[in-house]
């Protein structure tokens, strides 16, 4: 069960609804153990899991943008991708504030990207917004699957006044339970998938709940260059799981695709070489040139597509915290 989904009735809720009657039974309403499909609807985990813009946050445990005078239609919105799945019916609920109150500004609407030319799931709602919360409800039966559909608190026409947009309590029910986020981890023969030094340490953990040594084959190809066995070291807090390790410093052998195997299972294909570490000034000079600060950029370098002056990212002043220290 994921954990946004919302509980499922206990079996003493269900029999305590039986024992009341069919009358408040048939009051139930129809979704109500389907999955949510919006996670963090209550912004308790800050915007994730939402888009916002511009100048998103989250004020009194709602999830807000503050709109300035005169933004253009669809330029400030605060969005989520959620999948949907034909014949569904989904129930969308939020709570939603405007400060000041706005009459237009503000459109609901679940739809889809340019590939399906912003098709309205659920076609877009206008309504009056005022500093007191209201609690806005639509259904909407999307006839196509759309896997990563957006529902948006949009802008919907230039405003003439600043504005804050605010929402909260957002859910929309309905659907297939949301997959469980699984992350490939990879073989559970772990190495360093740069590879090793030739002269340098070489360990390799295994991650197995086997409570005695196994054995162990280094291959380069189908050749074995090496085996052994391994070691049972015990769960590994940090990682979560039972593990052993494996040692094949001895190994001389130099060259690409090796592979680790054991318990069953072979690792990602790693190098053996003396230069492995050659790239590494290039990558640091690469991601510091990026980030570089005061400096033009030059159409020379073949991540930079535009020349563009130096920029700071704030001018030093005698109110930054450094150079009050300095002082
Ligand atoms: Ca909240």
């Amino acid at each position: 069960m994921s954990a946004h989904r919302p509980p499922r009735f206990t079996a003493v809720a269900v029999a305590a609804v039986l024992a009341i009657g069919a009358v408040l039974a048939t009051g139930l309403p129809a979704a109500a153990d389907a999955p949510d499909q919006i996670s963090n609807g209550g912004f308790d985990d800050g915007l994730t899991g939402w888009t916002a813009y511009p100048a998103g946050a989250v004020v009194a445990g709602r999830g807000c943008i503050d709109v300035p005078a005169g933004n253009g239609p669809y330029s400030a919105a605060i969005t989520q991708t959620v999948p949907l799945q034909a014949g569904e019916t989904y129930a969308l609920s939020a709570d939603v504030l405007t400060e000041p109150a706005t009459e237009a500004n503000v459109r609901v609407v679940v739809q889809s990207g340019a590939d399906l030319n912003y098709t309205q799931f659920l076609p877009a709602q206008k309504v009056p917004l005022t500093p007191d919360e209201q609690r806005l409800r639509w259904t909407f039966t999307p006839e196509v699957d759309y896997a990563a559909a957006e529902l948006a608190f949009q802008q919907d026409i230039t405003n003439p006044a600043p504005y804050r947009l605010c929402v909260d309590e957002v859910s929309l029910v309905g659907g297939a339970d949301p997959e469980g986020y699984e992350p490939d981890t990879g073989p559970r023969v772990r190495v360093n998938q740069l590879g090793y030094l030739p002269a340098g340490p070489k360990r390799a953990t295994v991650v197995t709940d086997a409570t005695a040594a196994v054995p162990w084959q280094l291959r380069q190809g189908e050749a074995v260059v090496a085996r052994g066995r391994t070691v049972p070291a015990g769960f590994d807090a940090s990682a979560g799981v039972d593990v052993h390790t494996v040692d094949f410093s001895r190994v001389r052998a130099t060259g690409e695709g090796f592979t680790l195997s054991a318990d069953g299972e072979t690792s990602y294909p790693f190098a053996i070489e003396t230069d492995l570490y050659e790239p590494l000034r290039v990558d640091a000079k690469t991601f510091f040139y990026t980030n570089r600060s005061g400096t033009r950029s030059s159409t020379t370098s073949p991540l930079v597509t535009a020349v563009r002056p130096g920029t700071w990212v704030s001018p030093p002043t005698r109110a930054t915290p450094l150079s009050r220290a300095r002082t």
